[in-house]
């Protein structure tokens, strides 16, 4: 855990400032009420855009001197609040779980590794979960990507958790093109394969042979121009990047031609692929007009998998390990509405702490969750202040294996 300071990082070029008598009309303006449908007025509960990545790694981003380059990522960050000392759970779907769930999965029963695929398990029917929470505060609440947090009975589908809309897949990975997850059914002796892709409820075919993260970026940008600015908005992107199956488009390999290690080369394209939805997310939110009431939030679910392509460094340890490597995330928080911008954040946050604060921020309540685990850490992000987290848990499980896998053949194991 490092020390509770925050350091400076380069800040940009400020804005200008105009000579006085240019402003003072600016001023005067400003005196006035907001006109009715402008983002303008103070209070307003801020857009929440959340974006999580899969399986992305310490040492996988521009902004920690990786060789992948991550230009929209790094000028996000730089310009707003970098987690330094930020945690998240080893795997997908503790992760997750703890993210809308602001519980730790001891409470949850779901501290067994993932939800695999033919598992009859999901979020236990009675966790209120961060969407319906901000439903309840007037959002208009949307989904687009990987849910993995069950998916046995309707009833355990995002739309029914609290998303307006879901747009994107059930299980934990699948092929990027044709979005078909394979697996073997044990009791028969046999590898299935189906197609795992959703349109709220409905199969969603017609995706076959275009890439899941240009598929649920054009989704979300969609969302986006078609939402009313006046309306507080509380979009989810779970992307598929990047999680194994390593694929990605050709075009992406050529920057990094100078990469040996096939699975790293790769990795590297998926990264930039990445890179640049997020930079699409963040123009689409300007040109509509949210960004200056965003509140936006870029983190991994867990540390990189060094088996496929990822790296930690210098932190020991992949995803599914317990070690720095594994829990330690990548993770920042961008947009005007922060108070310290351009920081990098060594306070103690962990990834069940997002559902009270995002709820705080959108004016909501908590009553109805069960007791939550997570800390409102706003303030502490926003203003630098001490964090109220001084520990964590990761987990109590009697049945934990280490597994770090060492042979490549086990990796189908560990999706
Ligand atoms: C936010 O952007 C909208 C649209 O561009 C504009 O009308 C509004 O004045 C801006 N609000 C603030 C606080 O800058
Ligand atoms: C499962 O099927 C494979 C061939 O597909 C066979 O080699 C193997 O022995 C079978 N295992 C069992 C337990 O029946
Ligand atoms: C970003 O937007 C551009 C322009 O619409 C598009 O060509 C590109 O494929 C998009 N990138 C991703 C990753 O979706
Ligand atoms: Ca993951």
């Amino acid at each position: 855990m490092g020390p509770r300071s925050a350091a400076s990082l380069p800040r940009g070029p400020g804005p200008r400032r105009p000579l006085l008598p240019a402003v003072l009309p600016l001023l005067l303006l400003l005196l006035l009420p907001p006109p009715p449908g402008s983002d303008a007025g103070a209070g307003r509960p801020p857009h929440l855009v959340f974006v999580l990545a899969d399986d992305l790694g310490w040492n996988d981003v521009g902004f920690h001197g990786s060789e992948i380059h991550t230009p929209h990522l790094d000028a996000l960050a730089a310009a707003g609040v970098l987690l330094d000392n930020y945690y998240t759970q080893p795997l997908c779907t503790p992760s997750r779980s703890q993210l809308l769930t602001g519980r730790y999965q001891i409470h949850t029963g779901l501290q067994h590794q993932i939800i695999w695929p033919c598992q009859p398990s999901c979020i236990p029917l009675d966790e209120k979960l961060l969407p319906q929470l901000l439903k309840e505060a007037g959002y208009a609440t949307h989904m687009v990507g990987k849910w993995h947090l069950g998916m046995y009975r309707k009833e355990c589908l995002p739309t029914r958790r609290g998303f307006d809309t879901y747009f994107g897949y059930l299980l934990g990975s699948e092929d990027y093109y044709s979005h078909e997850r394979c697996t073997l059914i044990n009791a028969l002796n046999v590898t299935r394969c189906a197609l795992d892709f959703r349109d709220d409820e409905e199969v969603a075919t017609g995706y076959k042979n275009m890439y899941s993260t240009n598929v649920f970026t054009e989704r979300a940008t969609t969302l986006i121009t078609n939402h009313p600015p006046e309306k507080p908005l509380f979009l989810y992107l779970a992307l598929q990047s990047v999680h194994e199956p390593l694929q990605v488009p050709e075009e992406y390999l050529k920057p990094y031609d100078f990469i040996q290690d096939k699975n790293r080369h790769y990795y590297a394209g998926m990264v930039s692929l990445m890179d640049e939805a997020v930079g699409n997310v963040t123009t689409a939110l300007k040109s509509r007009g949210l960004w200056n009431n965003t509140v936006f939030i870029f983190s991994t679910d867990n540390g990189g998998q060094t088996l496929a392509g990822g790296n930690n460094w210098p932190l020991r340890g992949r995803k599914w390990s317990l070690w720095e490597g594994g829990v330690r995330g990548v993770g920042f928080v961008a947009g005007p509405l922060l108070k310290r911008r351009g920081v990098k954040n060594r306070e103690l946050i962990h990834i069940s702490d997002w559902l009270p604060t995002l709820v705080k921020l959108a004016g909501g309540s908590t009553e109805g969750t069960k007791p939550l685990d997570g800390f409102d850490v706003w303030k502490t992000i926003s203003e630098g202040s001490p964090s109220p987290r001084v520990e964590l848990l990761h987990n109590i499980d009697p049945n934990f294996v280490d597994v770090s896998p060492y042979l490549p053949e086990y990796l189908l194991l560990f999706q």
